[in-house]
């Protein structure tokens, strides 16, 4: 007897009194049950969330490709004896300072990876600064290339005009809008690239440095401007024994500020204060003669 039933278990048995086909049937539903609680949760985390809505302008179109080329027109044809610098781990360093980041919680640390990579001596007596009045002064540069703006750098010649920023949410560029340093936050990493920077083009110069400044504007002298807040207070007293000012008034327009009104006296305590000699010029000549170039009509222009 006992043999028979052993054997005799046929296949239609159920075991546990379920059919084979309910077992797979419940193997498949179980299985999929588990795919989908897996899946779903994944399947919301990878999911690309839209970038955050900001008030400023989006990431500029092509913004790697410009970096880059940049980088290469300058280390190959600009200034050649930076032909050794790696534009390709430049251009990586400086996405990596951004991307996948909140934007508005950008730190001096993010870029420096960027700036171990684009160190540049810029020689004694030749550093240029400038204040709201940049065509001005990269006109003079242009011509007296021996002199160098923080955009006649490496960096400052890869990034001038361009916008950029990401998304902690997501590993692209938004190209849609980044935050607006007044309207958004302050530590954007387009804001904060810039202070870097400067910091860092303040604390390299040595000798005489040269600043212009616009006469034809109110506060010719900007506490608030990038020049009166990082670049001024990282000069070294140590290796800048004097800062020169060029104050330069717009051809034919009334003079507003001259190197003896008050926001320039701000300038030269503050310089005071940190054992930095100051000395002014209004309408400096060569500068006045580029001035002139584009309006060669003007009475104040015939020589
Ligand atoms: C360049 C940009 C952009 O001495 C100069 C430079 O070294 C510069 O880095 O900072 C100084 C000028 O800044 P400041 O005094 O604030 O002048 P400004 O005319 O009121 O503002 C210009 C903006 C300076 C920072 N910056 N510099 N190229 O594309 C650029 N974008 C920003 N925000």
């Amino acid at each position: 007897m006992a043999s028979h039933r052993l054997s005799s278990v046929s296949e239609e048995e159920p075991c546990c009194d379920i059919s084979r086909k309910t077992k797979i049937c419940l193997c498949v539903f179980f299985g999929l049950l588990i795919a989908v609680v897996i899946a779903v949760p994944v399947g919301i985390l990878m999911w690309p969330r839209p970038h955050k809505e900001w008030k400023g302008e989006g990431t500029t179109a092509h913004f790697y490709e410009i970096l880059l080329g940049r980088c290469y027109t300058y280390t190959q044809i600009v200034r050649p004896e930076l032909g050794h610098k790696d534009c390709q781990k430049i251009g990586k360093a400086f996405t990596g300072a951004f991307l996948s980041k909140d934007p508005c919680s950008s730190t001096e640390q993010d870029y420096k990876p960027l700036m171990e990579l684009t160190d540049q001596a810029v020689p004694c007596d030749k550093t240029l600064l400038w204040s709201k009045s940049s065509q001005l002064a990269h006109d003079y540069t242009r011509v007296r290339q021996a002199m160098f703006t923080l955009e006649d750098t490496l960096l400052g010649y890869m990034a001038d005009g361009l916008r950029w920023c990401g998304d902690s949410g997501s590993s692209d560029m938004n190209y849609k809008s980044c935050p607006n340093w007044r309207e958004d936050c302050s530590n954007n990493s387009f804001s904060v690239f810039w202070n870097t920077v400067s910091k860092r083009f303040a604390e390299d110069a040595c000798g005489v440095v040269h600043v212009v400044l616009n006469g034809s504007i109110s506060n010719t002298f900007d506490e608030r401007s990038t020049f009166g807040r990082v670049e001024v207070f990282n000069l070294r007293p140590e290796k800048v024994h004097r800062l020169q000012a060029w104050v330069m008034h717009d051809i034919g327009s009334a003079r507003s500020d001259s190197c003896s009104s008050s926001s320039i006296n701000v300038l030269k305590r503050i310089l005071k204060e940190r054992s930095i000699a100051f000395s002014c010029e209004n309408n400096y000549g060569p500068i006045r003669l580029l001035q002139c170039v584009k309006n060669p009509d003007h009475p104040s222009c015939r020589f």
